[in-house]
Parts: C-alpha cells; sequence; structure tokens
C-alpha cells in the first residue's frame, strides 16, 4: 500500500510533499487535480480536504492536509532517511527554520510570485524584505551543503519550490523588480544550493510538469 498525494501542477506545498516522498524514497501514488477543471472543489475531493486545497496525503485510513503537517506525518510513518534531524537539538533547529519560514517568508514569496504572475506592482518592501531574508540564507548557505546540514532536510524542501514559484513568476513577467529578477543570481551560494538539490536523485522529474511547457 502506498501513500496517496492529491496535487496541482505549480503549487509549491503539493511540490514540498512530493519532495519530502522523493528525497525519503517513499513511493507514492500520483493523485495529479486539474484546478482549472475544479477537480479540487469536487463533493468527493471536499469530503479529504474541505477547503478544497492541494496537497492532501491519503494512506489507508489516514487523512493529512497541510503540507509541513504532512511533512512531519511522514517523518514519523517512514522514519528512514529523515528529514526533520536525527538528534533532538538537529530537530529543534530544523523546526525553528520552518517555523521563520512560515511566519516571516511565506508573505513575502506569495505576495511577490502571485503579484509577478497577476502583472501586480511588487511594493518596494516586499522586495527589501525578500532580499534581506535571502541573505540570511546566503550567508549561511556559504557554510553549509543544505541548510539542514549535510543532507537537504524539511528546511530546504520548503526553500527549493518557495524559490522556483518566484523564478516562474519572473519568467512570465514583462517587467519584474530588478532585485527580484536576480534573486537567486546574486546569491552564489543559493545559486550552488538550488544546484545541488535539483542534482539529488529524482528531484528534477518533481518539477512542476505544466511549467515545463
Ligand atoms: N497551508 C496549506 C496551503 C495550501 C494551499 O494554499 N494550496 C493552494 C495551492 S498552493 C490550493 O490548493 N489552492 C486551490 C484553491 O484554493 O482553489 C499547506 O501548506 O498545505
Amino acid at each position: 500500500m502506498r501513500p496517496e498525494l492529491y496535487w496541482i501542477s505549480g503549487s509549491a506545498p503539493s511540490w514540498r510533499v512530493m519532495l519530502a516522498f522523493t528525497l525519503k524514497g517513499v513511493p507514492f501514488t500520483s493523485k495529479r487535480l486539474d484546478h482549472g477543471a475544479g477537480e479540487n472543489k469536487t463533493a468527493s475531493y471536499l469530503s479529504l480536504n474541505p477547503k478544497g486545497q492541494v496537497p492532501t496525503v491519503v494512506f489507508g485510513g489516514t487523512v493529512i492536509r497541510e503540507s509541513i503537517a504532512i511533512l512531519a506525518w511522514m517523518d514519523r510513518a517512514f522514519p528512514e532517511c529523515p528529514i526533520f534531524g536525527d538528534t533532538a537539538d538537529h530537530s529543534a533547529a530544523i523546526w525553528q527554520d520552518i517555523m521563520i519560514m512560515e511566519g516571516d517568508l511565506r508573505a513575502p514569496v506569495a505576495a511577490t510570485a502571485q503579484g509577478l504572475l497577476r502583472g501586480r506592482v511588487i511594493e518596494p518592501a516586499t522586495v527589501e524584505q525578500l532580499s534581506r531574508l535571502m541573505d540570511g540564507y546566503e550567508e549561511r548557505l556559504t557554510e553549509l551543503t543544505f541548510l539542514g546540514g549535510e543532507t537537504a532536510m524539511a528546511a530546504d524542501i520548503w526553500l527549493y519550490p518557495a524559490l522556483h514559484w518566484i523564478a516562474r513568476g519572473v519568467t512570465l513577467s514583462d517587467r519584474p523588480p530588478p532585485k527580484i529578477a536576480s534573486l537567486v543570481q546574486d546569491r552564489p551560494a543559493i545559486e550552488g544550493w538550488m544546484i545541488r538539490m535539483r542534482e539529488l536523485p529524482g528531484v528534477d522529474q518533481t518539477y512542476p510538469p505544466h511549467w515545463r511547457d
């Protein structure tokens, strides 16, 4: 029996969960939903996820919503290749990163990516906030192979789709703010980390299929 992952192409939280399954080497059954066709709002899907959001994971009688909760569940259900560290201290450091990402980084990432994709102006304060946070990761990745240390952990899994989401917005935008257009290119340690992430087994195959078109 394999976990089933309900996901939508281009959804960063969905990609996060797919990456976690991939990095942990846990085979899963893909249940891709078509957002345009409203497949995430059908009665049968709403019975799994009342908000009609992705991702959702179903495993036996267990239904798990919310990407970070899914990652935490996955690490307990499939303990091989931990993504929340293997000691209490390591786990605390990763959770600390995740909470800061959810608390501080998620909003400017979403405002930037959605703004670019919808042709909206990105507020200068958002650009500055994002740049400052990226400077922090740049400094850390100058010393580290991955945010989680020697191997990619949940914090790496959070950041990788987020930066690709912004990059997708930059690709489709007419006039992205220069600091956003070169968010990664201006930061060689993050750029190197993106390459190391992409080269991990199976990671490139998780890239959202409709973004390849
Ligand atoms: N906090 C949730 C966010 C999930 C979420 O926002 N999903 C979006 C895609 S990125 C969604 O399902 N949108 C479809 C809709 O609401 O119609 C998580 O981390 O899983």
